[in-house]
């Protein structure tokens, strides 16, 4: 049922929706301030391990990550893109909003930055970073690399070293056969991505996640981008994602979402909408977005993977979650 304000989020993540709820019903709190917190509240439970520190710890066994805000009263974005060694991502993405004239910062220099804001500077391994690791070691260290790039299947633990003839780079091989991402499957790529509308109809969305596991060093994936891992528009509403990001961010999801909204449709068709078409051209990814227009509409969409979202309004008594049969 259709009613302001509204929290919504992927995943069953629901004491980020309620502590997001609980700071947009308090008069003096914007819709920006709640995303904060509701993913914070992520970000230090570590949801699903998906998110925050301790998580998806690329081919060196480092865990990165990325995050945003964004504000659709002045359509300002904070974003940062693989950061190391700070454990705030989205109050990290939040500085950058609010205190440069940026969009994205990334990598080292994200760090420098947050060091600079006040951010403590420290590890984000954990004991399940590290035994995550030494599985996927021990294992075949399923590869991050374009198959036909790789020169023998001893390389495929990284660092990547280019196989002697890469003329088939490019070539169409990558799209005859199906592309699964192996770092992506149920349990192991749960990025929180949430919209909040406040009472007066502002909204605001933010992401934040350590991304996908065993990534190739200096990997970001969608949730940083703008239109890709969330999108706002004052005047429509707002989408966010959660998935395979490397596949994702290609085609802006989150905006294809709001636009869709813009032209009338449901949430939900919306999001349907904004999935299939990634589909025509990988019929194998996992994916899904959630959808709230402006009048507190809401809804979601998978494909490939059962998904749910978490919904709190003021016609529920608490935070309710949803199921959404893939597409
Ligand atoms: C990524 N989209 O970095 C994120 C991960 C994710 O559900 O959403 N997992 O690709």
């Amino acid at each position: 049922q259709a009613s302001l304000p509204i929290v919504i989020n992927t995943w069953p993540f629901t004491d980020a929706t309620r502590a997001a709820w609980a700071s947009i019903t308090t008069p003096s709190t914007s819709a920006v301030d709640a995303v904060e917190i509701g993913c914070t509240v992520c970000e230090i439970e570590q949801c699903d391990g998906s998110v925050g520190y301790g998580g998806s710890p690329n081919e060196d066994g480092e865990t990165t990550l990325d995050a945003m805000i964004m504000d659709g009263i002045t359509h300002d974005v904070g974003s940062i893109g693989c950061i190391k060694r700070v454990k705030s991502a989205i109050s990290v993405a939040r500085k950058v909003m609010e205190h440069t004239t940026h969009t994205l910062l990334v990598g080292e220099d994200a760090t420098r930055f947050a060091v600079s804001m006040g951010f403590k500077e420290e590890s984000l391994t954990t004991n399940n970073s590290i035994s995550i690791y030494q599985s996927w070691k021990a294992q075949n260290c399923q590869p991050n690399y374009r198959l036909d790039t790789l020169p023998d299947a001893n390389t495929s633990c990284g660092p990547y070293k280019p196989a002697p003839n890469t003329s088939n780079r490019g070539s169409s091989r990558y799209h005859t056969s199906p592309r699964i991402n192996p770092a992506v499957g149920p349990g192991n790529h749960d990025t929180v991505g949430m919209i909040v509308i406040d009472a007066n109809g502002n909204v605001a969305g933010g992401t934040s996640t350590n991304g996908a596991s065993h990534k190739v060093p200096g990997r970001v994936g969608d949730s940083p981008i703008t239109g890709s891992g969330a999108y706002v528009d004052n005047n429509v509403g707002g989408a966010a994602a959660t998935g395979d990001g490397d596949v994702m961010m290609r085609f802006l999801p989150s905006y294809q979402a709001v636009r869709n909204m813009e032209a009338g449709m449901t949430p939900t068709a919306a999001a349907e909408d904004a999935l299939r078409r990634i589909a025509k051209f990988y019929p194998n990814y996992l994916g899904a977005l959630v959808a709230v227009n402006k009048q507190g509409q809401f809804g979601g969409a998978a494909h490939g993977w059962n998904f749910s979202y978490s919904v709190r309004n003021s016609t529920m008594s608490d935070v309710t979650v949803f199921s959404v049969t893939p597409l």
